[in-house]
């Protein structure tokens, strides 16, 4: 009985206000908010607890019609998932961009059919500020800059600062955000560092896939490394395979310092049993700040153009099992 009120009440809305979508007045009907959400894709542990998370807090019991798309890391793949929520008539856009360039043409769309867009962590670089609400996400200078202190402290007990020190850079995806801000630091402490240099740099890709490959390549060619700087858990993963492969040692009481970005669970478990040094903290949890941002638009207010997440690091002291035992992922 309730659908067929819902259907006339359609029907009556749809000849008064021909305007409307029937998807959008059904869900109005119900009051639930249409979200399309477009994910960069399933690359890493960080990416599935991020997707995890929004999900969770977009749910139909939340007051939510989530369209989700996966992009399996296409930039393409979201321009398509977007022009599709606006044909759809979504009441809001969720964009987890894979890269910052190539967004004004796909957001002036969003624009002109009216449908705000949220971005979520890795930032867009855009001619125009208002193509986009609000973002929420990590500040990934400080990421890159957290390491790099803990590094020099570490490099000073040692007795080795101003001596040589050949590092290999595990860069992600390039034009990301995350690979932006934490290259940024570590290139900035080498120019800072005379005696410290780039050994090389591979494009991990965020996988852990591609990270094996190129790491094991790298030390077929027997370069000596001192130090591994990955920016994601997952290219640590493939680096610590290729590592064990060639017989060095690593990690706390190896000869490779290991500096890892995300500190998912895994990671914080190799970290405690001191396989990699230094886990820098990226906060994946975004669903809730989404939904807060969405709520507070529905009431009409204004949020914050940018709202960054706190983060942290951790080092083996720093962990026990309880404290990895009690995180969300
Ligand atoms: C960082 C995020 C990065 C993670 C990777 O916020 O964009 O992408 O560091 C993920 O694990 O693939």
């Amino acid at each position: 009985m309730k659908k067929l009120r819902v259907f006339l009440a359609i029907c009556l809305i749809m000849a008064l206000f021909p305007g409307c979508s029937p998807e959008r007045e059904a869900a109005r009907e119900e009051k639930l908010i249409r979200v399309g959400f477009s994910q960069v894709g399933s690359e890493s542990d960080w990416r599935a607890a991020n997707t995890q998370s929004m999900i969770s807090a977009l749910s139909e019991k939340n007051g939510f019609e989530l369209i989700y798309d996966n992009a399996r890391q296409r930039q393409e793949n979201q321009f398509l998932a977007i022009r599709n929520f606006i044909q759809q008539d979504v009441d809001y856009i969720v964009l987890a961009p894979i890269a910052e360039s190539g967004w004004d043409d796909v957001l002036s769309e969003a624009r002109s059919a009216g449908i705000p867009v949220i971005i979520v962590d890795r930032q867009i670089a855009v001619s125009d500020e208002d193509l986009y609400t609000s973002w929420v996400g990590s500040d990934f200078l400080a990421e890159g800059q957290r390491a790099i202190r803990w590094l020099e402290g570490t490099i000073q007990q040692q007795g080795r600062l101003g001596k040589p020190l050949n590092i290999l850079h595990i860069q992600g995806t390039d034009g990301a955000t995350a690979q932006i801000g934490r290259t940024k630091a570590l290139n900035d402490a080498v120019r800072t560092h005379p005696g410290w240099k780039v050994a090389a740099v591979l494009p991990g890709e965020y996988t852990e896939a591609k990270s094996y490959e190129l790491v094991r390549d790298f030390l077929a060619e027997d370069q000596q490394i001192d130090v591994i700087y990955s920016e994601n858990d997952n290219m640590t993963f493939g680096a610590i395979r290729a590592l064990e492969e060639a017989g060095i040692s690593y990690g706390a009481d190896g000869d490779v310092i290991i500096i890892s970005f995300d500190a998912v669970h895994d990671a914080l478990e190799m970290c405690l049993n001191g396989k990699i040094n230094i886990c820098v903290e990226c906060n994946p949890l975004h669903g809730p700040r989404v939904a807060a941002l969405i709520r507070q638009l529905e009431n009409g207010e204004t949020p914050a153009k940018q709202t960054y997440v706190d983060e942290t690091f951790f080092s083996p002291g720093l962990l026990n099992e309880d404290l990895i035992g009690s995180r969300e992922y």
